[in-house]
């Protein structure tokens, strides 16, 4: 099919750093970004053998990589432990052991506050906890926690001894934990009595005695933090408590040299159909490159305050609250509830308290806080904040401009980073003192990154064509394979383009004159109206670009006479009205910002979208809902049901 029309409609405004910000960066300038990717580039080897010199290695590795296509290694013959560089190397340079590595905030207002030294006694504690448990290298533990710091020291605990960990959702049902446990043929579970969300416990010792009455299972042992309190029932043989077992280790526990190829996690993320991947990833090429990106990305400094919205449970959760800051020596504010409890302006009186200097968050929350009015956010002063960052779908201009004003007073860079659970680290992002930042776009490769957009042949699209994303060199943060099927590993990520060794991410983009990458979204989500392609991302901040709406899901239905049909389902900011003018408004918005082609053909008013804990809208389930059929296929990422039975529902009352 000839590309037709692919609306050449690129955001013109550009955001160029501070001259005081590049200048105190780590790059300062597009001729050094150039030069260093170009570098990295033809000499990957060379590029990422600097860097891992930084961490702290047992052994060296004698071969930087290995490439057997669709299998890499990286740093073979190399030993280290992930979590004696997060820890250790900080707690014992006389410098930092007495930093905060980790500062805590609970819902309930509760707070904490671990220096490495501090943190490194208990990382310690912990791996000897599970030890005497019965926890050995490579077996799987699978971590059912709340947002506080115990989640991150059971990470960083299994880490020490070679056990390999699959963080779960605290928002996920039974019926995920058990399929997680049972693919994964877990041994441990590790979780609390309960989490704070919303003022509400959330029953995380029931959920997980639900998912192991539901068959047999490979759990032998659960151990359970104290965090809400209230009674929950022990299984005599297999549940212990964390503070009792905490309080017969010692503090002695040296890291064990791992292969750089050992296997560190397993997480879970949901395929188009079917069942969740579990996608792995190994201990050295993912500590280099989750500490690489977050020095350059974020321009780590000693004294800022981190802060990273996002759940553990979620790959961002790994690669930047867990390892990447902690192998920087960063201080990780982590904060255990929702947005909106007790107030509206819950981020911004964290931020002004602890005084933080970078967020990281996604663009769904930011729609949230647009939503709900920019008063929550003028009672604060936000003046501590020097760079922001976002992450989890491309960020519609209307978000981007709204967090560059309200959140960053016009002067932070704003970092708009793409990158997958599969990719364990960040692919293509600005880099804050460097990049002009434009709305709505990643912009460029990080160094190491060889990122194309090409057509079904591999061949490269022209600039300003829709094509596939995919990365054209392996990386060292790579997922390795599917947990426990190579065969669905190859086929998923290496088939498309066997022959040229290409990994396909499975998004479309498209690049611009400079160019940058503009992502348009999950390739299965394309729309086809007529022949032409339409990216959901275009016609969603379309919609979004209108002053009523607060947020759109756009997907496409089986149309006779088009291919597909555009349906939207749309939500309206706090105070405005769900009206048929409206919809016709919103119609007319779509032609007049996209073109006659994007139209909407139907306008499905709602209160909420059905979105996965870490904020993607789930298209397929709304595509489902559109073509009048029943909700199958995985839900067990879904963080709310009864929003899609509601949506549901009122289509039949439409019908
Ligand atoms: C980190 C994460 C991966 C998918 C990815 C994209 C989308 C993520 C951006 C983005 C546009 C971004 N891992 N995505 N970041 N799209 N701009 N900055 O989200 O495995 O949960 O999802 O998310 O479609 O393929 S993930």
């Amino acid at each position: 099919m000839a590309q037709k029309t692919e609306s050449s409609h690129f955001e013109k405004r550009v955001f160029k750093p501070g001259a005081a910000f590049s200048k105190a960066a780590r790059i300062k300038s597009m001729a050094d970004y150039h030069k260093l990717h170009a570098e990295s580039i033809k000499s990957p080897e060379k590029f990422w053998a600097r860097e891992a010199a930084e961490l702290t290695w047992q052994q060296k590795w004698t071969k930087v990589m290995e490439w057997k296509v669709p299998f890499a290694k990286w740093f073979l013959g190399g030993k280290l432990n992930i979590s004696e560089n997060c820890v250790d190397r900080h707690a014992l340079n006389p410098a930092r052991k007495n930093k905060a590595a980790i500062i805590f905030e609970g819902e309930p207002g509760d707070t904490r506050t671990l220096t490495y030294q501090q943190l490194h006694r208990e990382v310690c504690k912990a791996a000897n906890m599970l030890k005497a448990n019965g926890v050995k290298a490579k077996d799987r533990v699978i971590i059912y926690m709340p947002m506080v710091p115990e989640a991150v020291i059971a990470m960083l605990a299994c880490a020490r001894l070679g056990a390999v960990h699959s963080v779960i959702f605290g928002g996920f049902s039974a019926n995920a934990i058990f399929d997680r446990i049972n693919d994964s043929g877990a041994t441990h579970v590790i979780t609390a009595d309960g989490g704070w969300r919303r003022a509400k416990i959330v029953a995380l010792k029931d959920n997980v005695d639900s998912a192991l009455k539901m068959g047999t299972t490979t759990v032998k042992r659960v151990i359970v933090l104290k965090r809400t309190g209230q009674e929950i029932s022990m299984l005599e043989g297999r549940d212990t408590w964390w503070h009792d077992e905490i309080a017969k280790v010692t503090a002695d526990c040296p890291a064990k040299g791992l292969d750089s190829e050992h296997p560190l996690f397993i997480l879970y993320t949901s395929g188009s159909t079917g069942k969740p991947k579990g996608i792995l990833h190994t201990t050295g090429g993912y500590a280099v490159q989750t500490y690489v990106t977050s020095k350059y990305i974020f321009d780590l400094r000693d004294d800022d305050i981190y802060w990273c919205t996002a759940d553990v449970g979620w790959v961002t959760g790994h690669s930047y609250i867990t390892y990447g800051p902690l192998l920087n020596g960063a201080t990780v504010l982590m904060y255990e509830g929702a947005p909106d409890t007790p107030h509206m302006g819950r981020f911004w009186e964290i931020v002004e308290k602890y005084q933080a200097t970078i967020l990281y968050t996604a663009p769904t929350a930011i729609r949230a806080f647009i939503k709900w009015g920019d008063e929550h956010v003028r009672k604060y002063n936000l003046s501590s904040l020097r760079l922001l960052g976002s992450v989890g779908e491309p960020i519609n201009p209307e978000a981007w401009m709204w967090y560059h004003r309200m959140i960053g007073n016009e002067r932070c860079p704003i970092v708009d980073t793409w990158w997958q659970t599969e990719t364990g680290a960040i692919l293509i992002s600005p880099l804050p003192g460097a990049t002009p930042a434009k709305p709505g776009t990643a912009t460029l490769p990080f160094f190491g990154v060889d990122a194309a957009i090409v057509d079904e042949s591999g061949k490269e699209v022209p600039k300003g064509a829709q094509g596939r994303l995919v990365i054209r060199k392996p990386w060292p943060s790579m997922l390795r394979t599917l947990w426990g099927d190579k065969q669905r590993y190859a086929d998923v990520y290496w088939k498309e383009y066997k022959k040229l060794g290409y990994y396909l991410t499975g998004d479309g983009a498209k690049r611009d004159k400079d160019g940058y990458f503009w992502i348009i979204g999950r390739l299965d989500d394309v729309l086809n109206v007529s022949g032409h392609r339409l990216g959901t991302a275009e016609v969603e901040s379309a919609l979004v670009s209108h002053p009523a709406v607060a947020e759109a899901a756009v997907v496409g239905r089986p149309d006779e006479i088009k291919g597909q049909g555009v349906v939207a389902f749309v939500t309206v900011k706090t105070g405005q009205q769900a009206s048929q003018e409206l919809a016709k408004a919103l119609k007319a918005h779509v032609t007049k910002e996209i073109g006659a082609i994007a139209r909407p053909d139907d306008i499905r008013f709602t209160t909420a979208l059905p979105k996965t804990r870490s904020g993607k809208i789930m298209r397929r389930l709304l595509k489902e809902i559109c073509t009048g059929g029943e909700v199958k296929g995985d839900t067990t990422t879904l963080e709310d049901f009864s929003v899609v039975a509601a949506l549901a529902q009122s289509g039949k009352e439409e019908d």
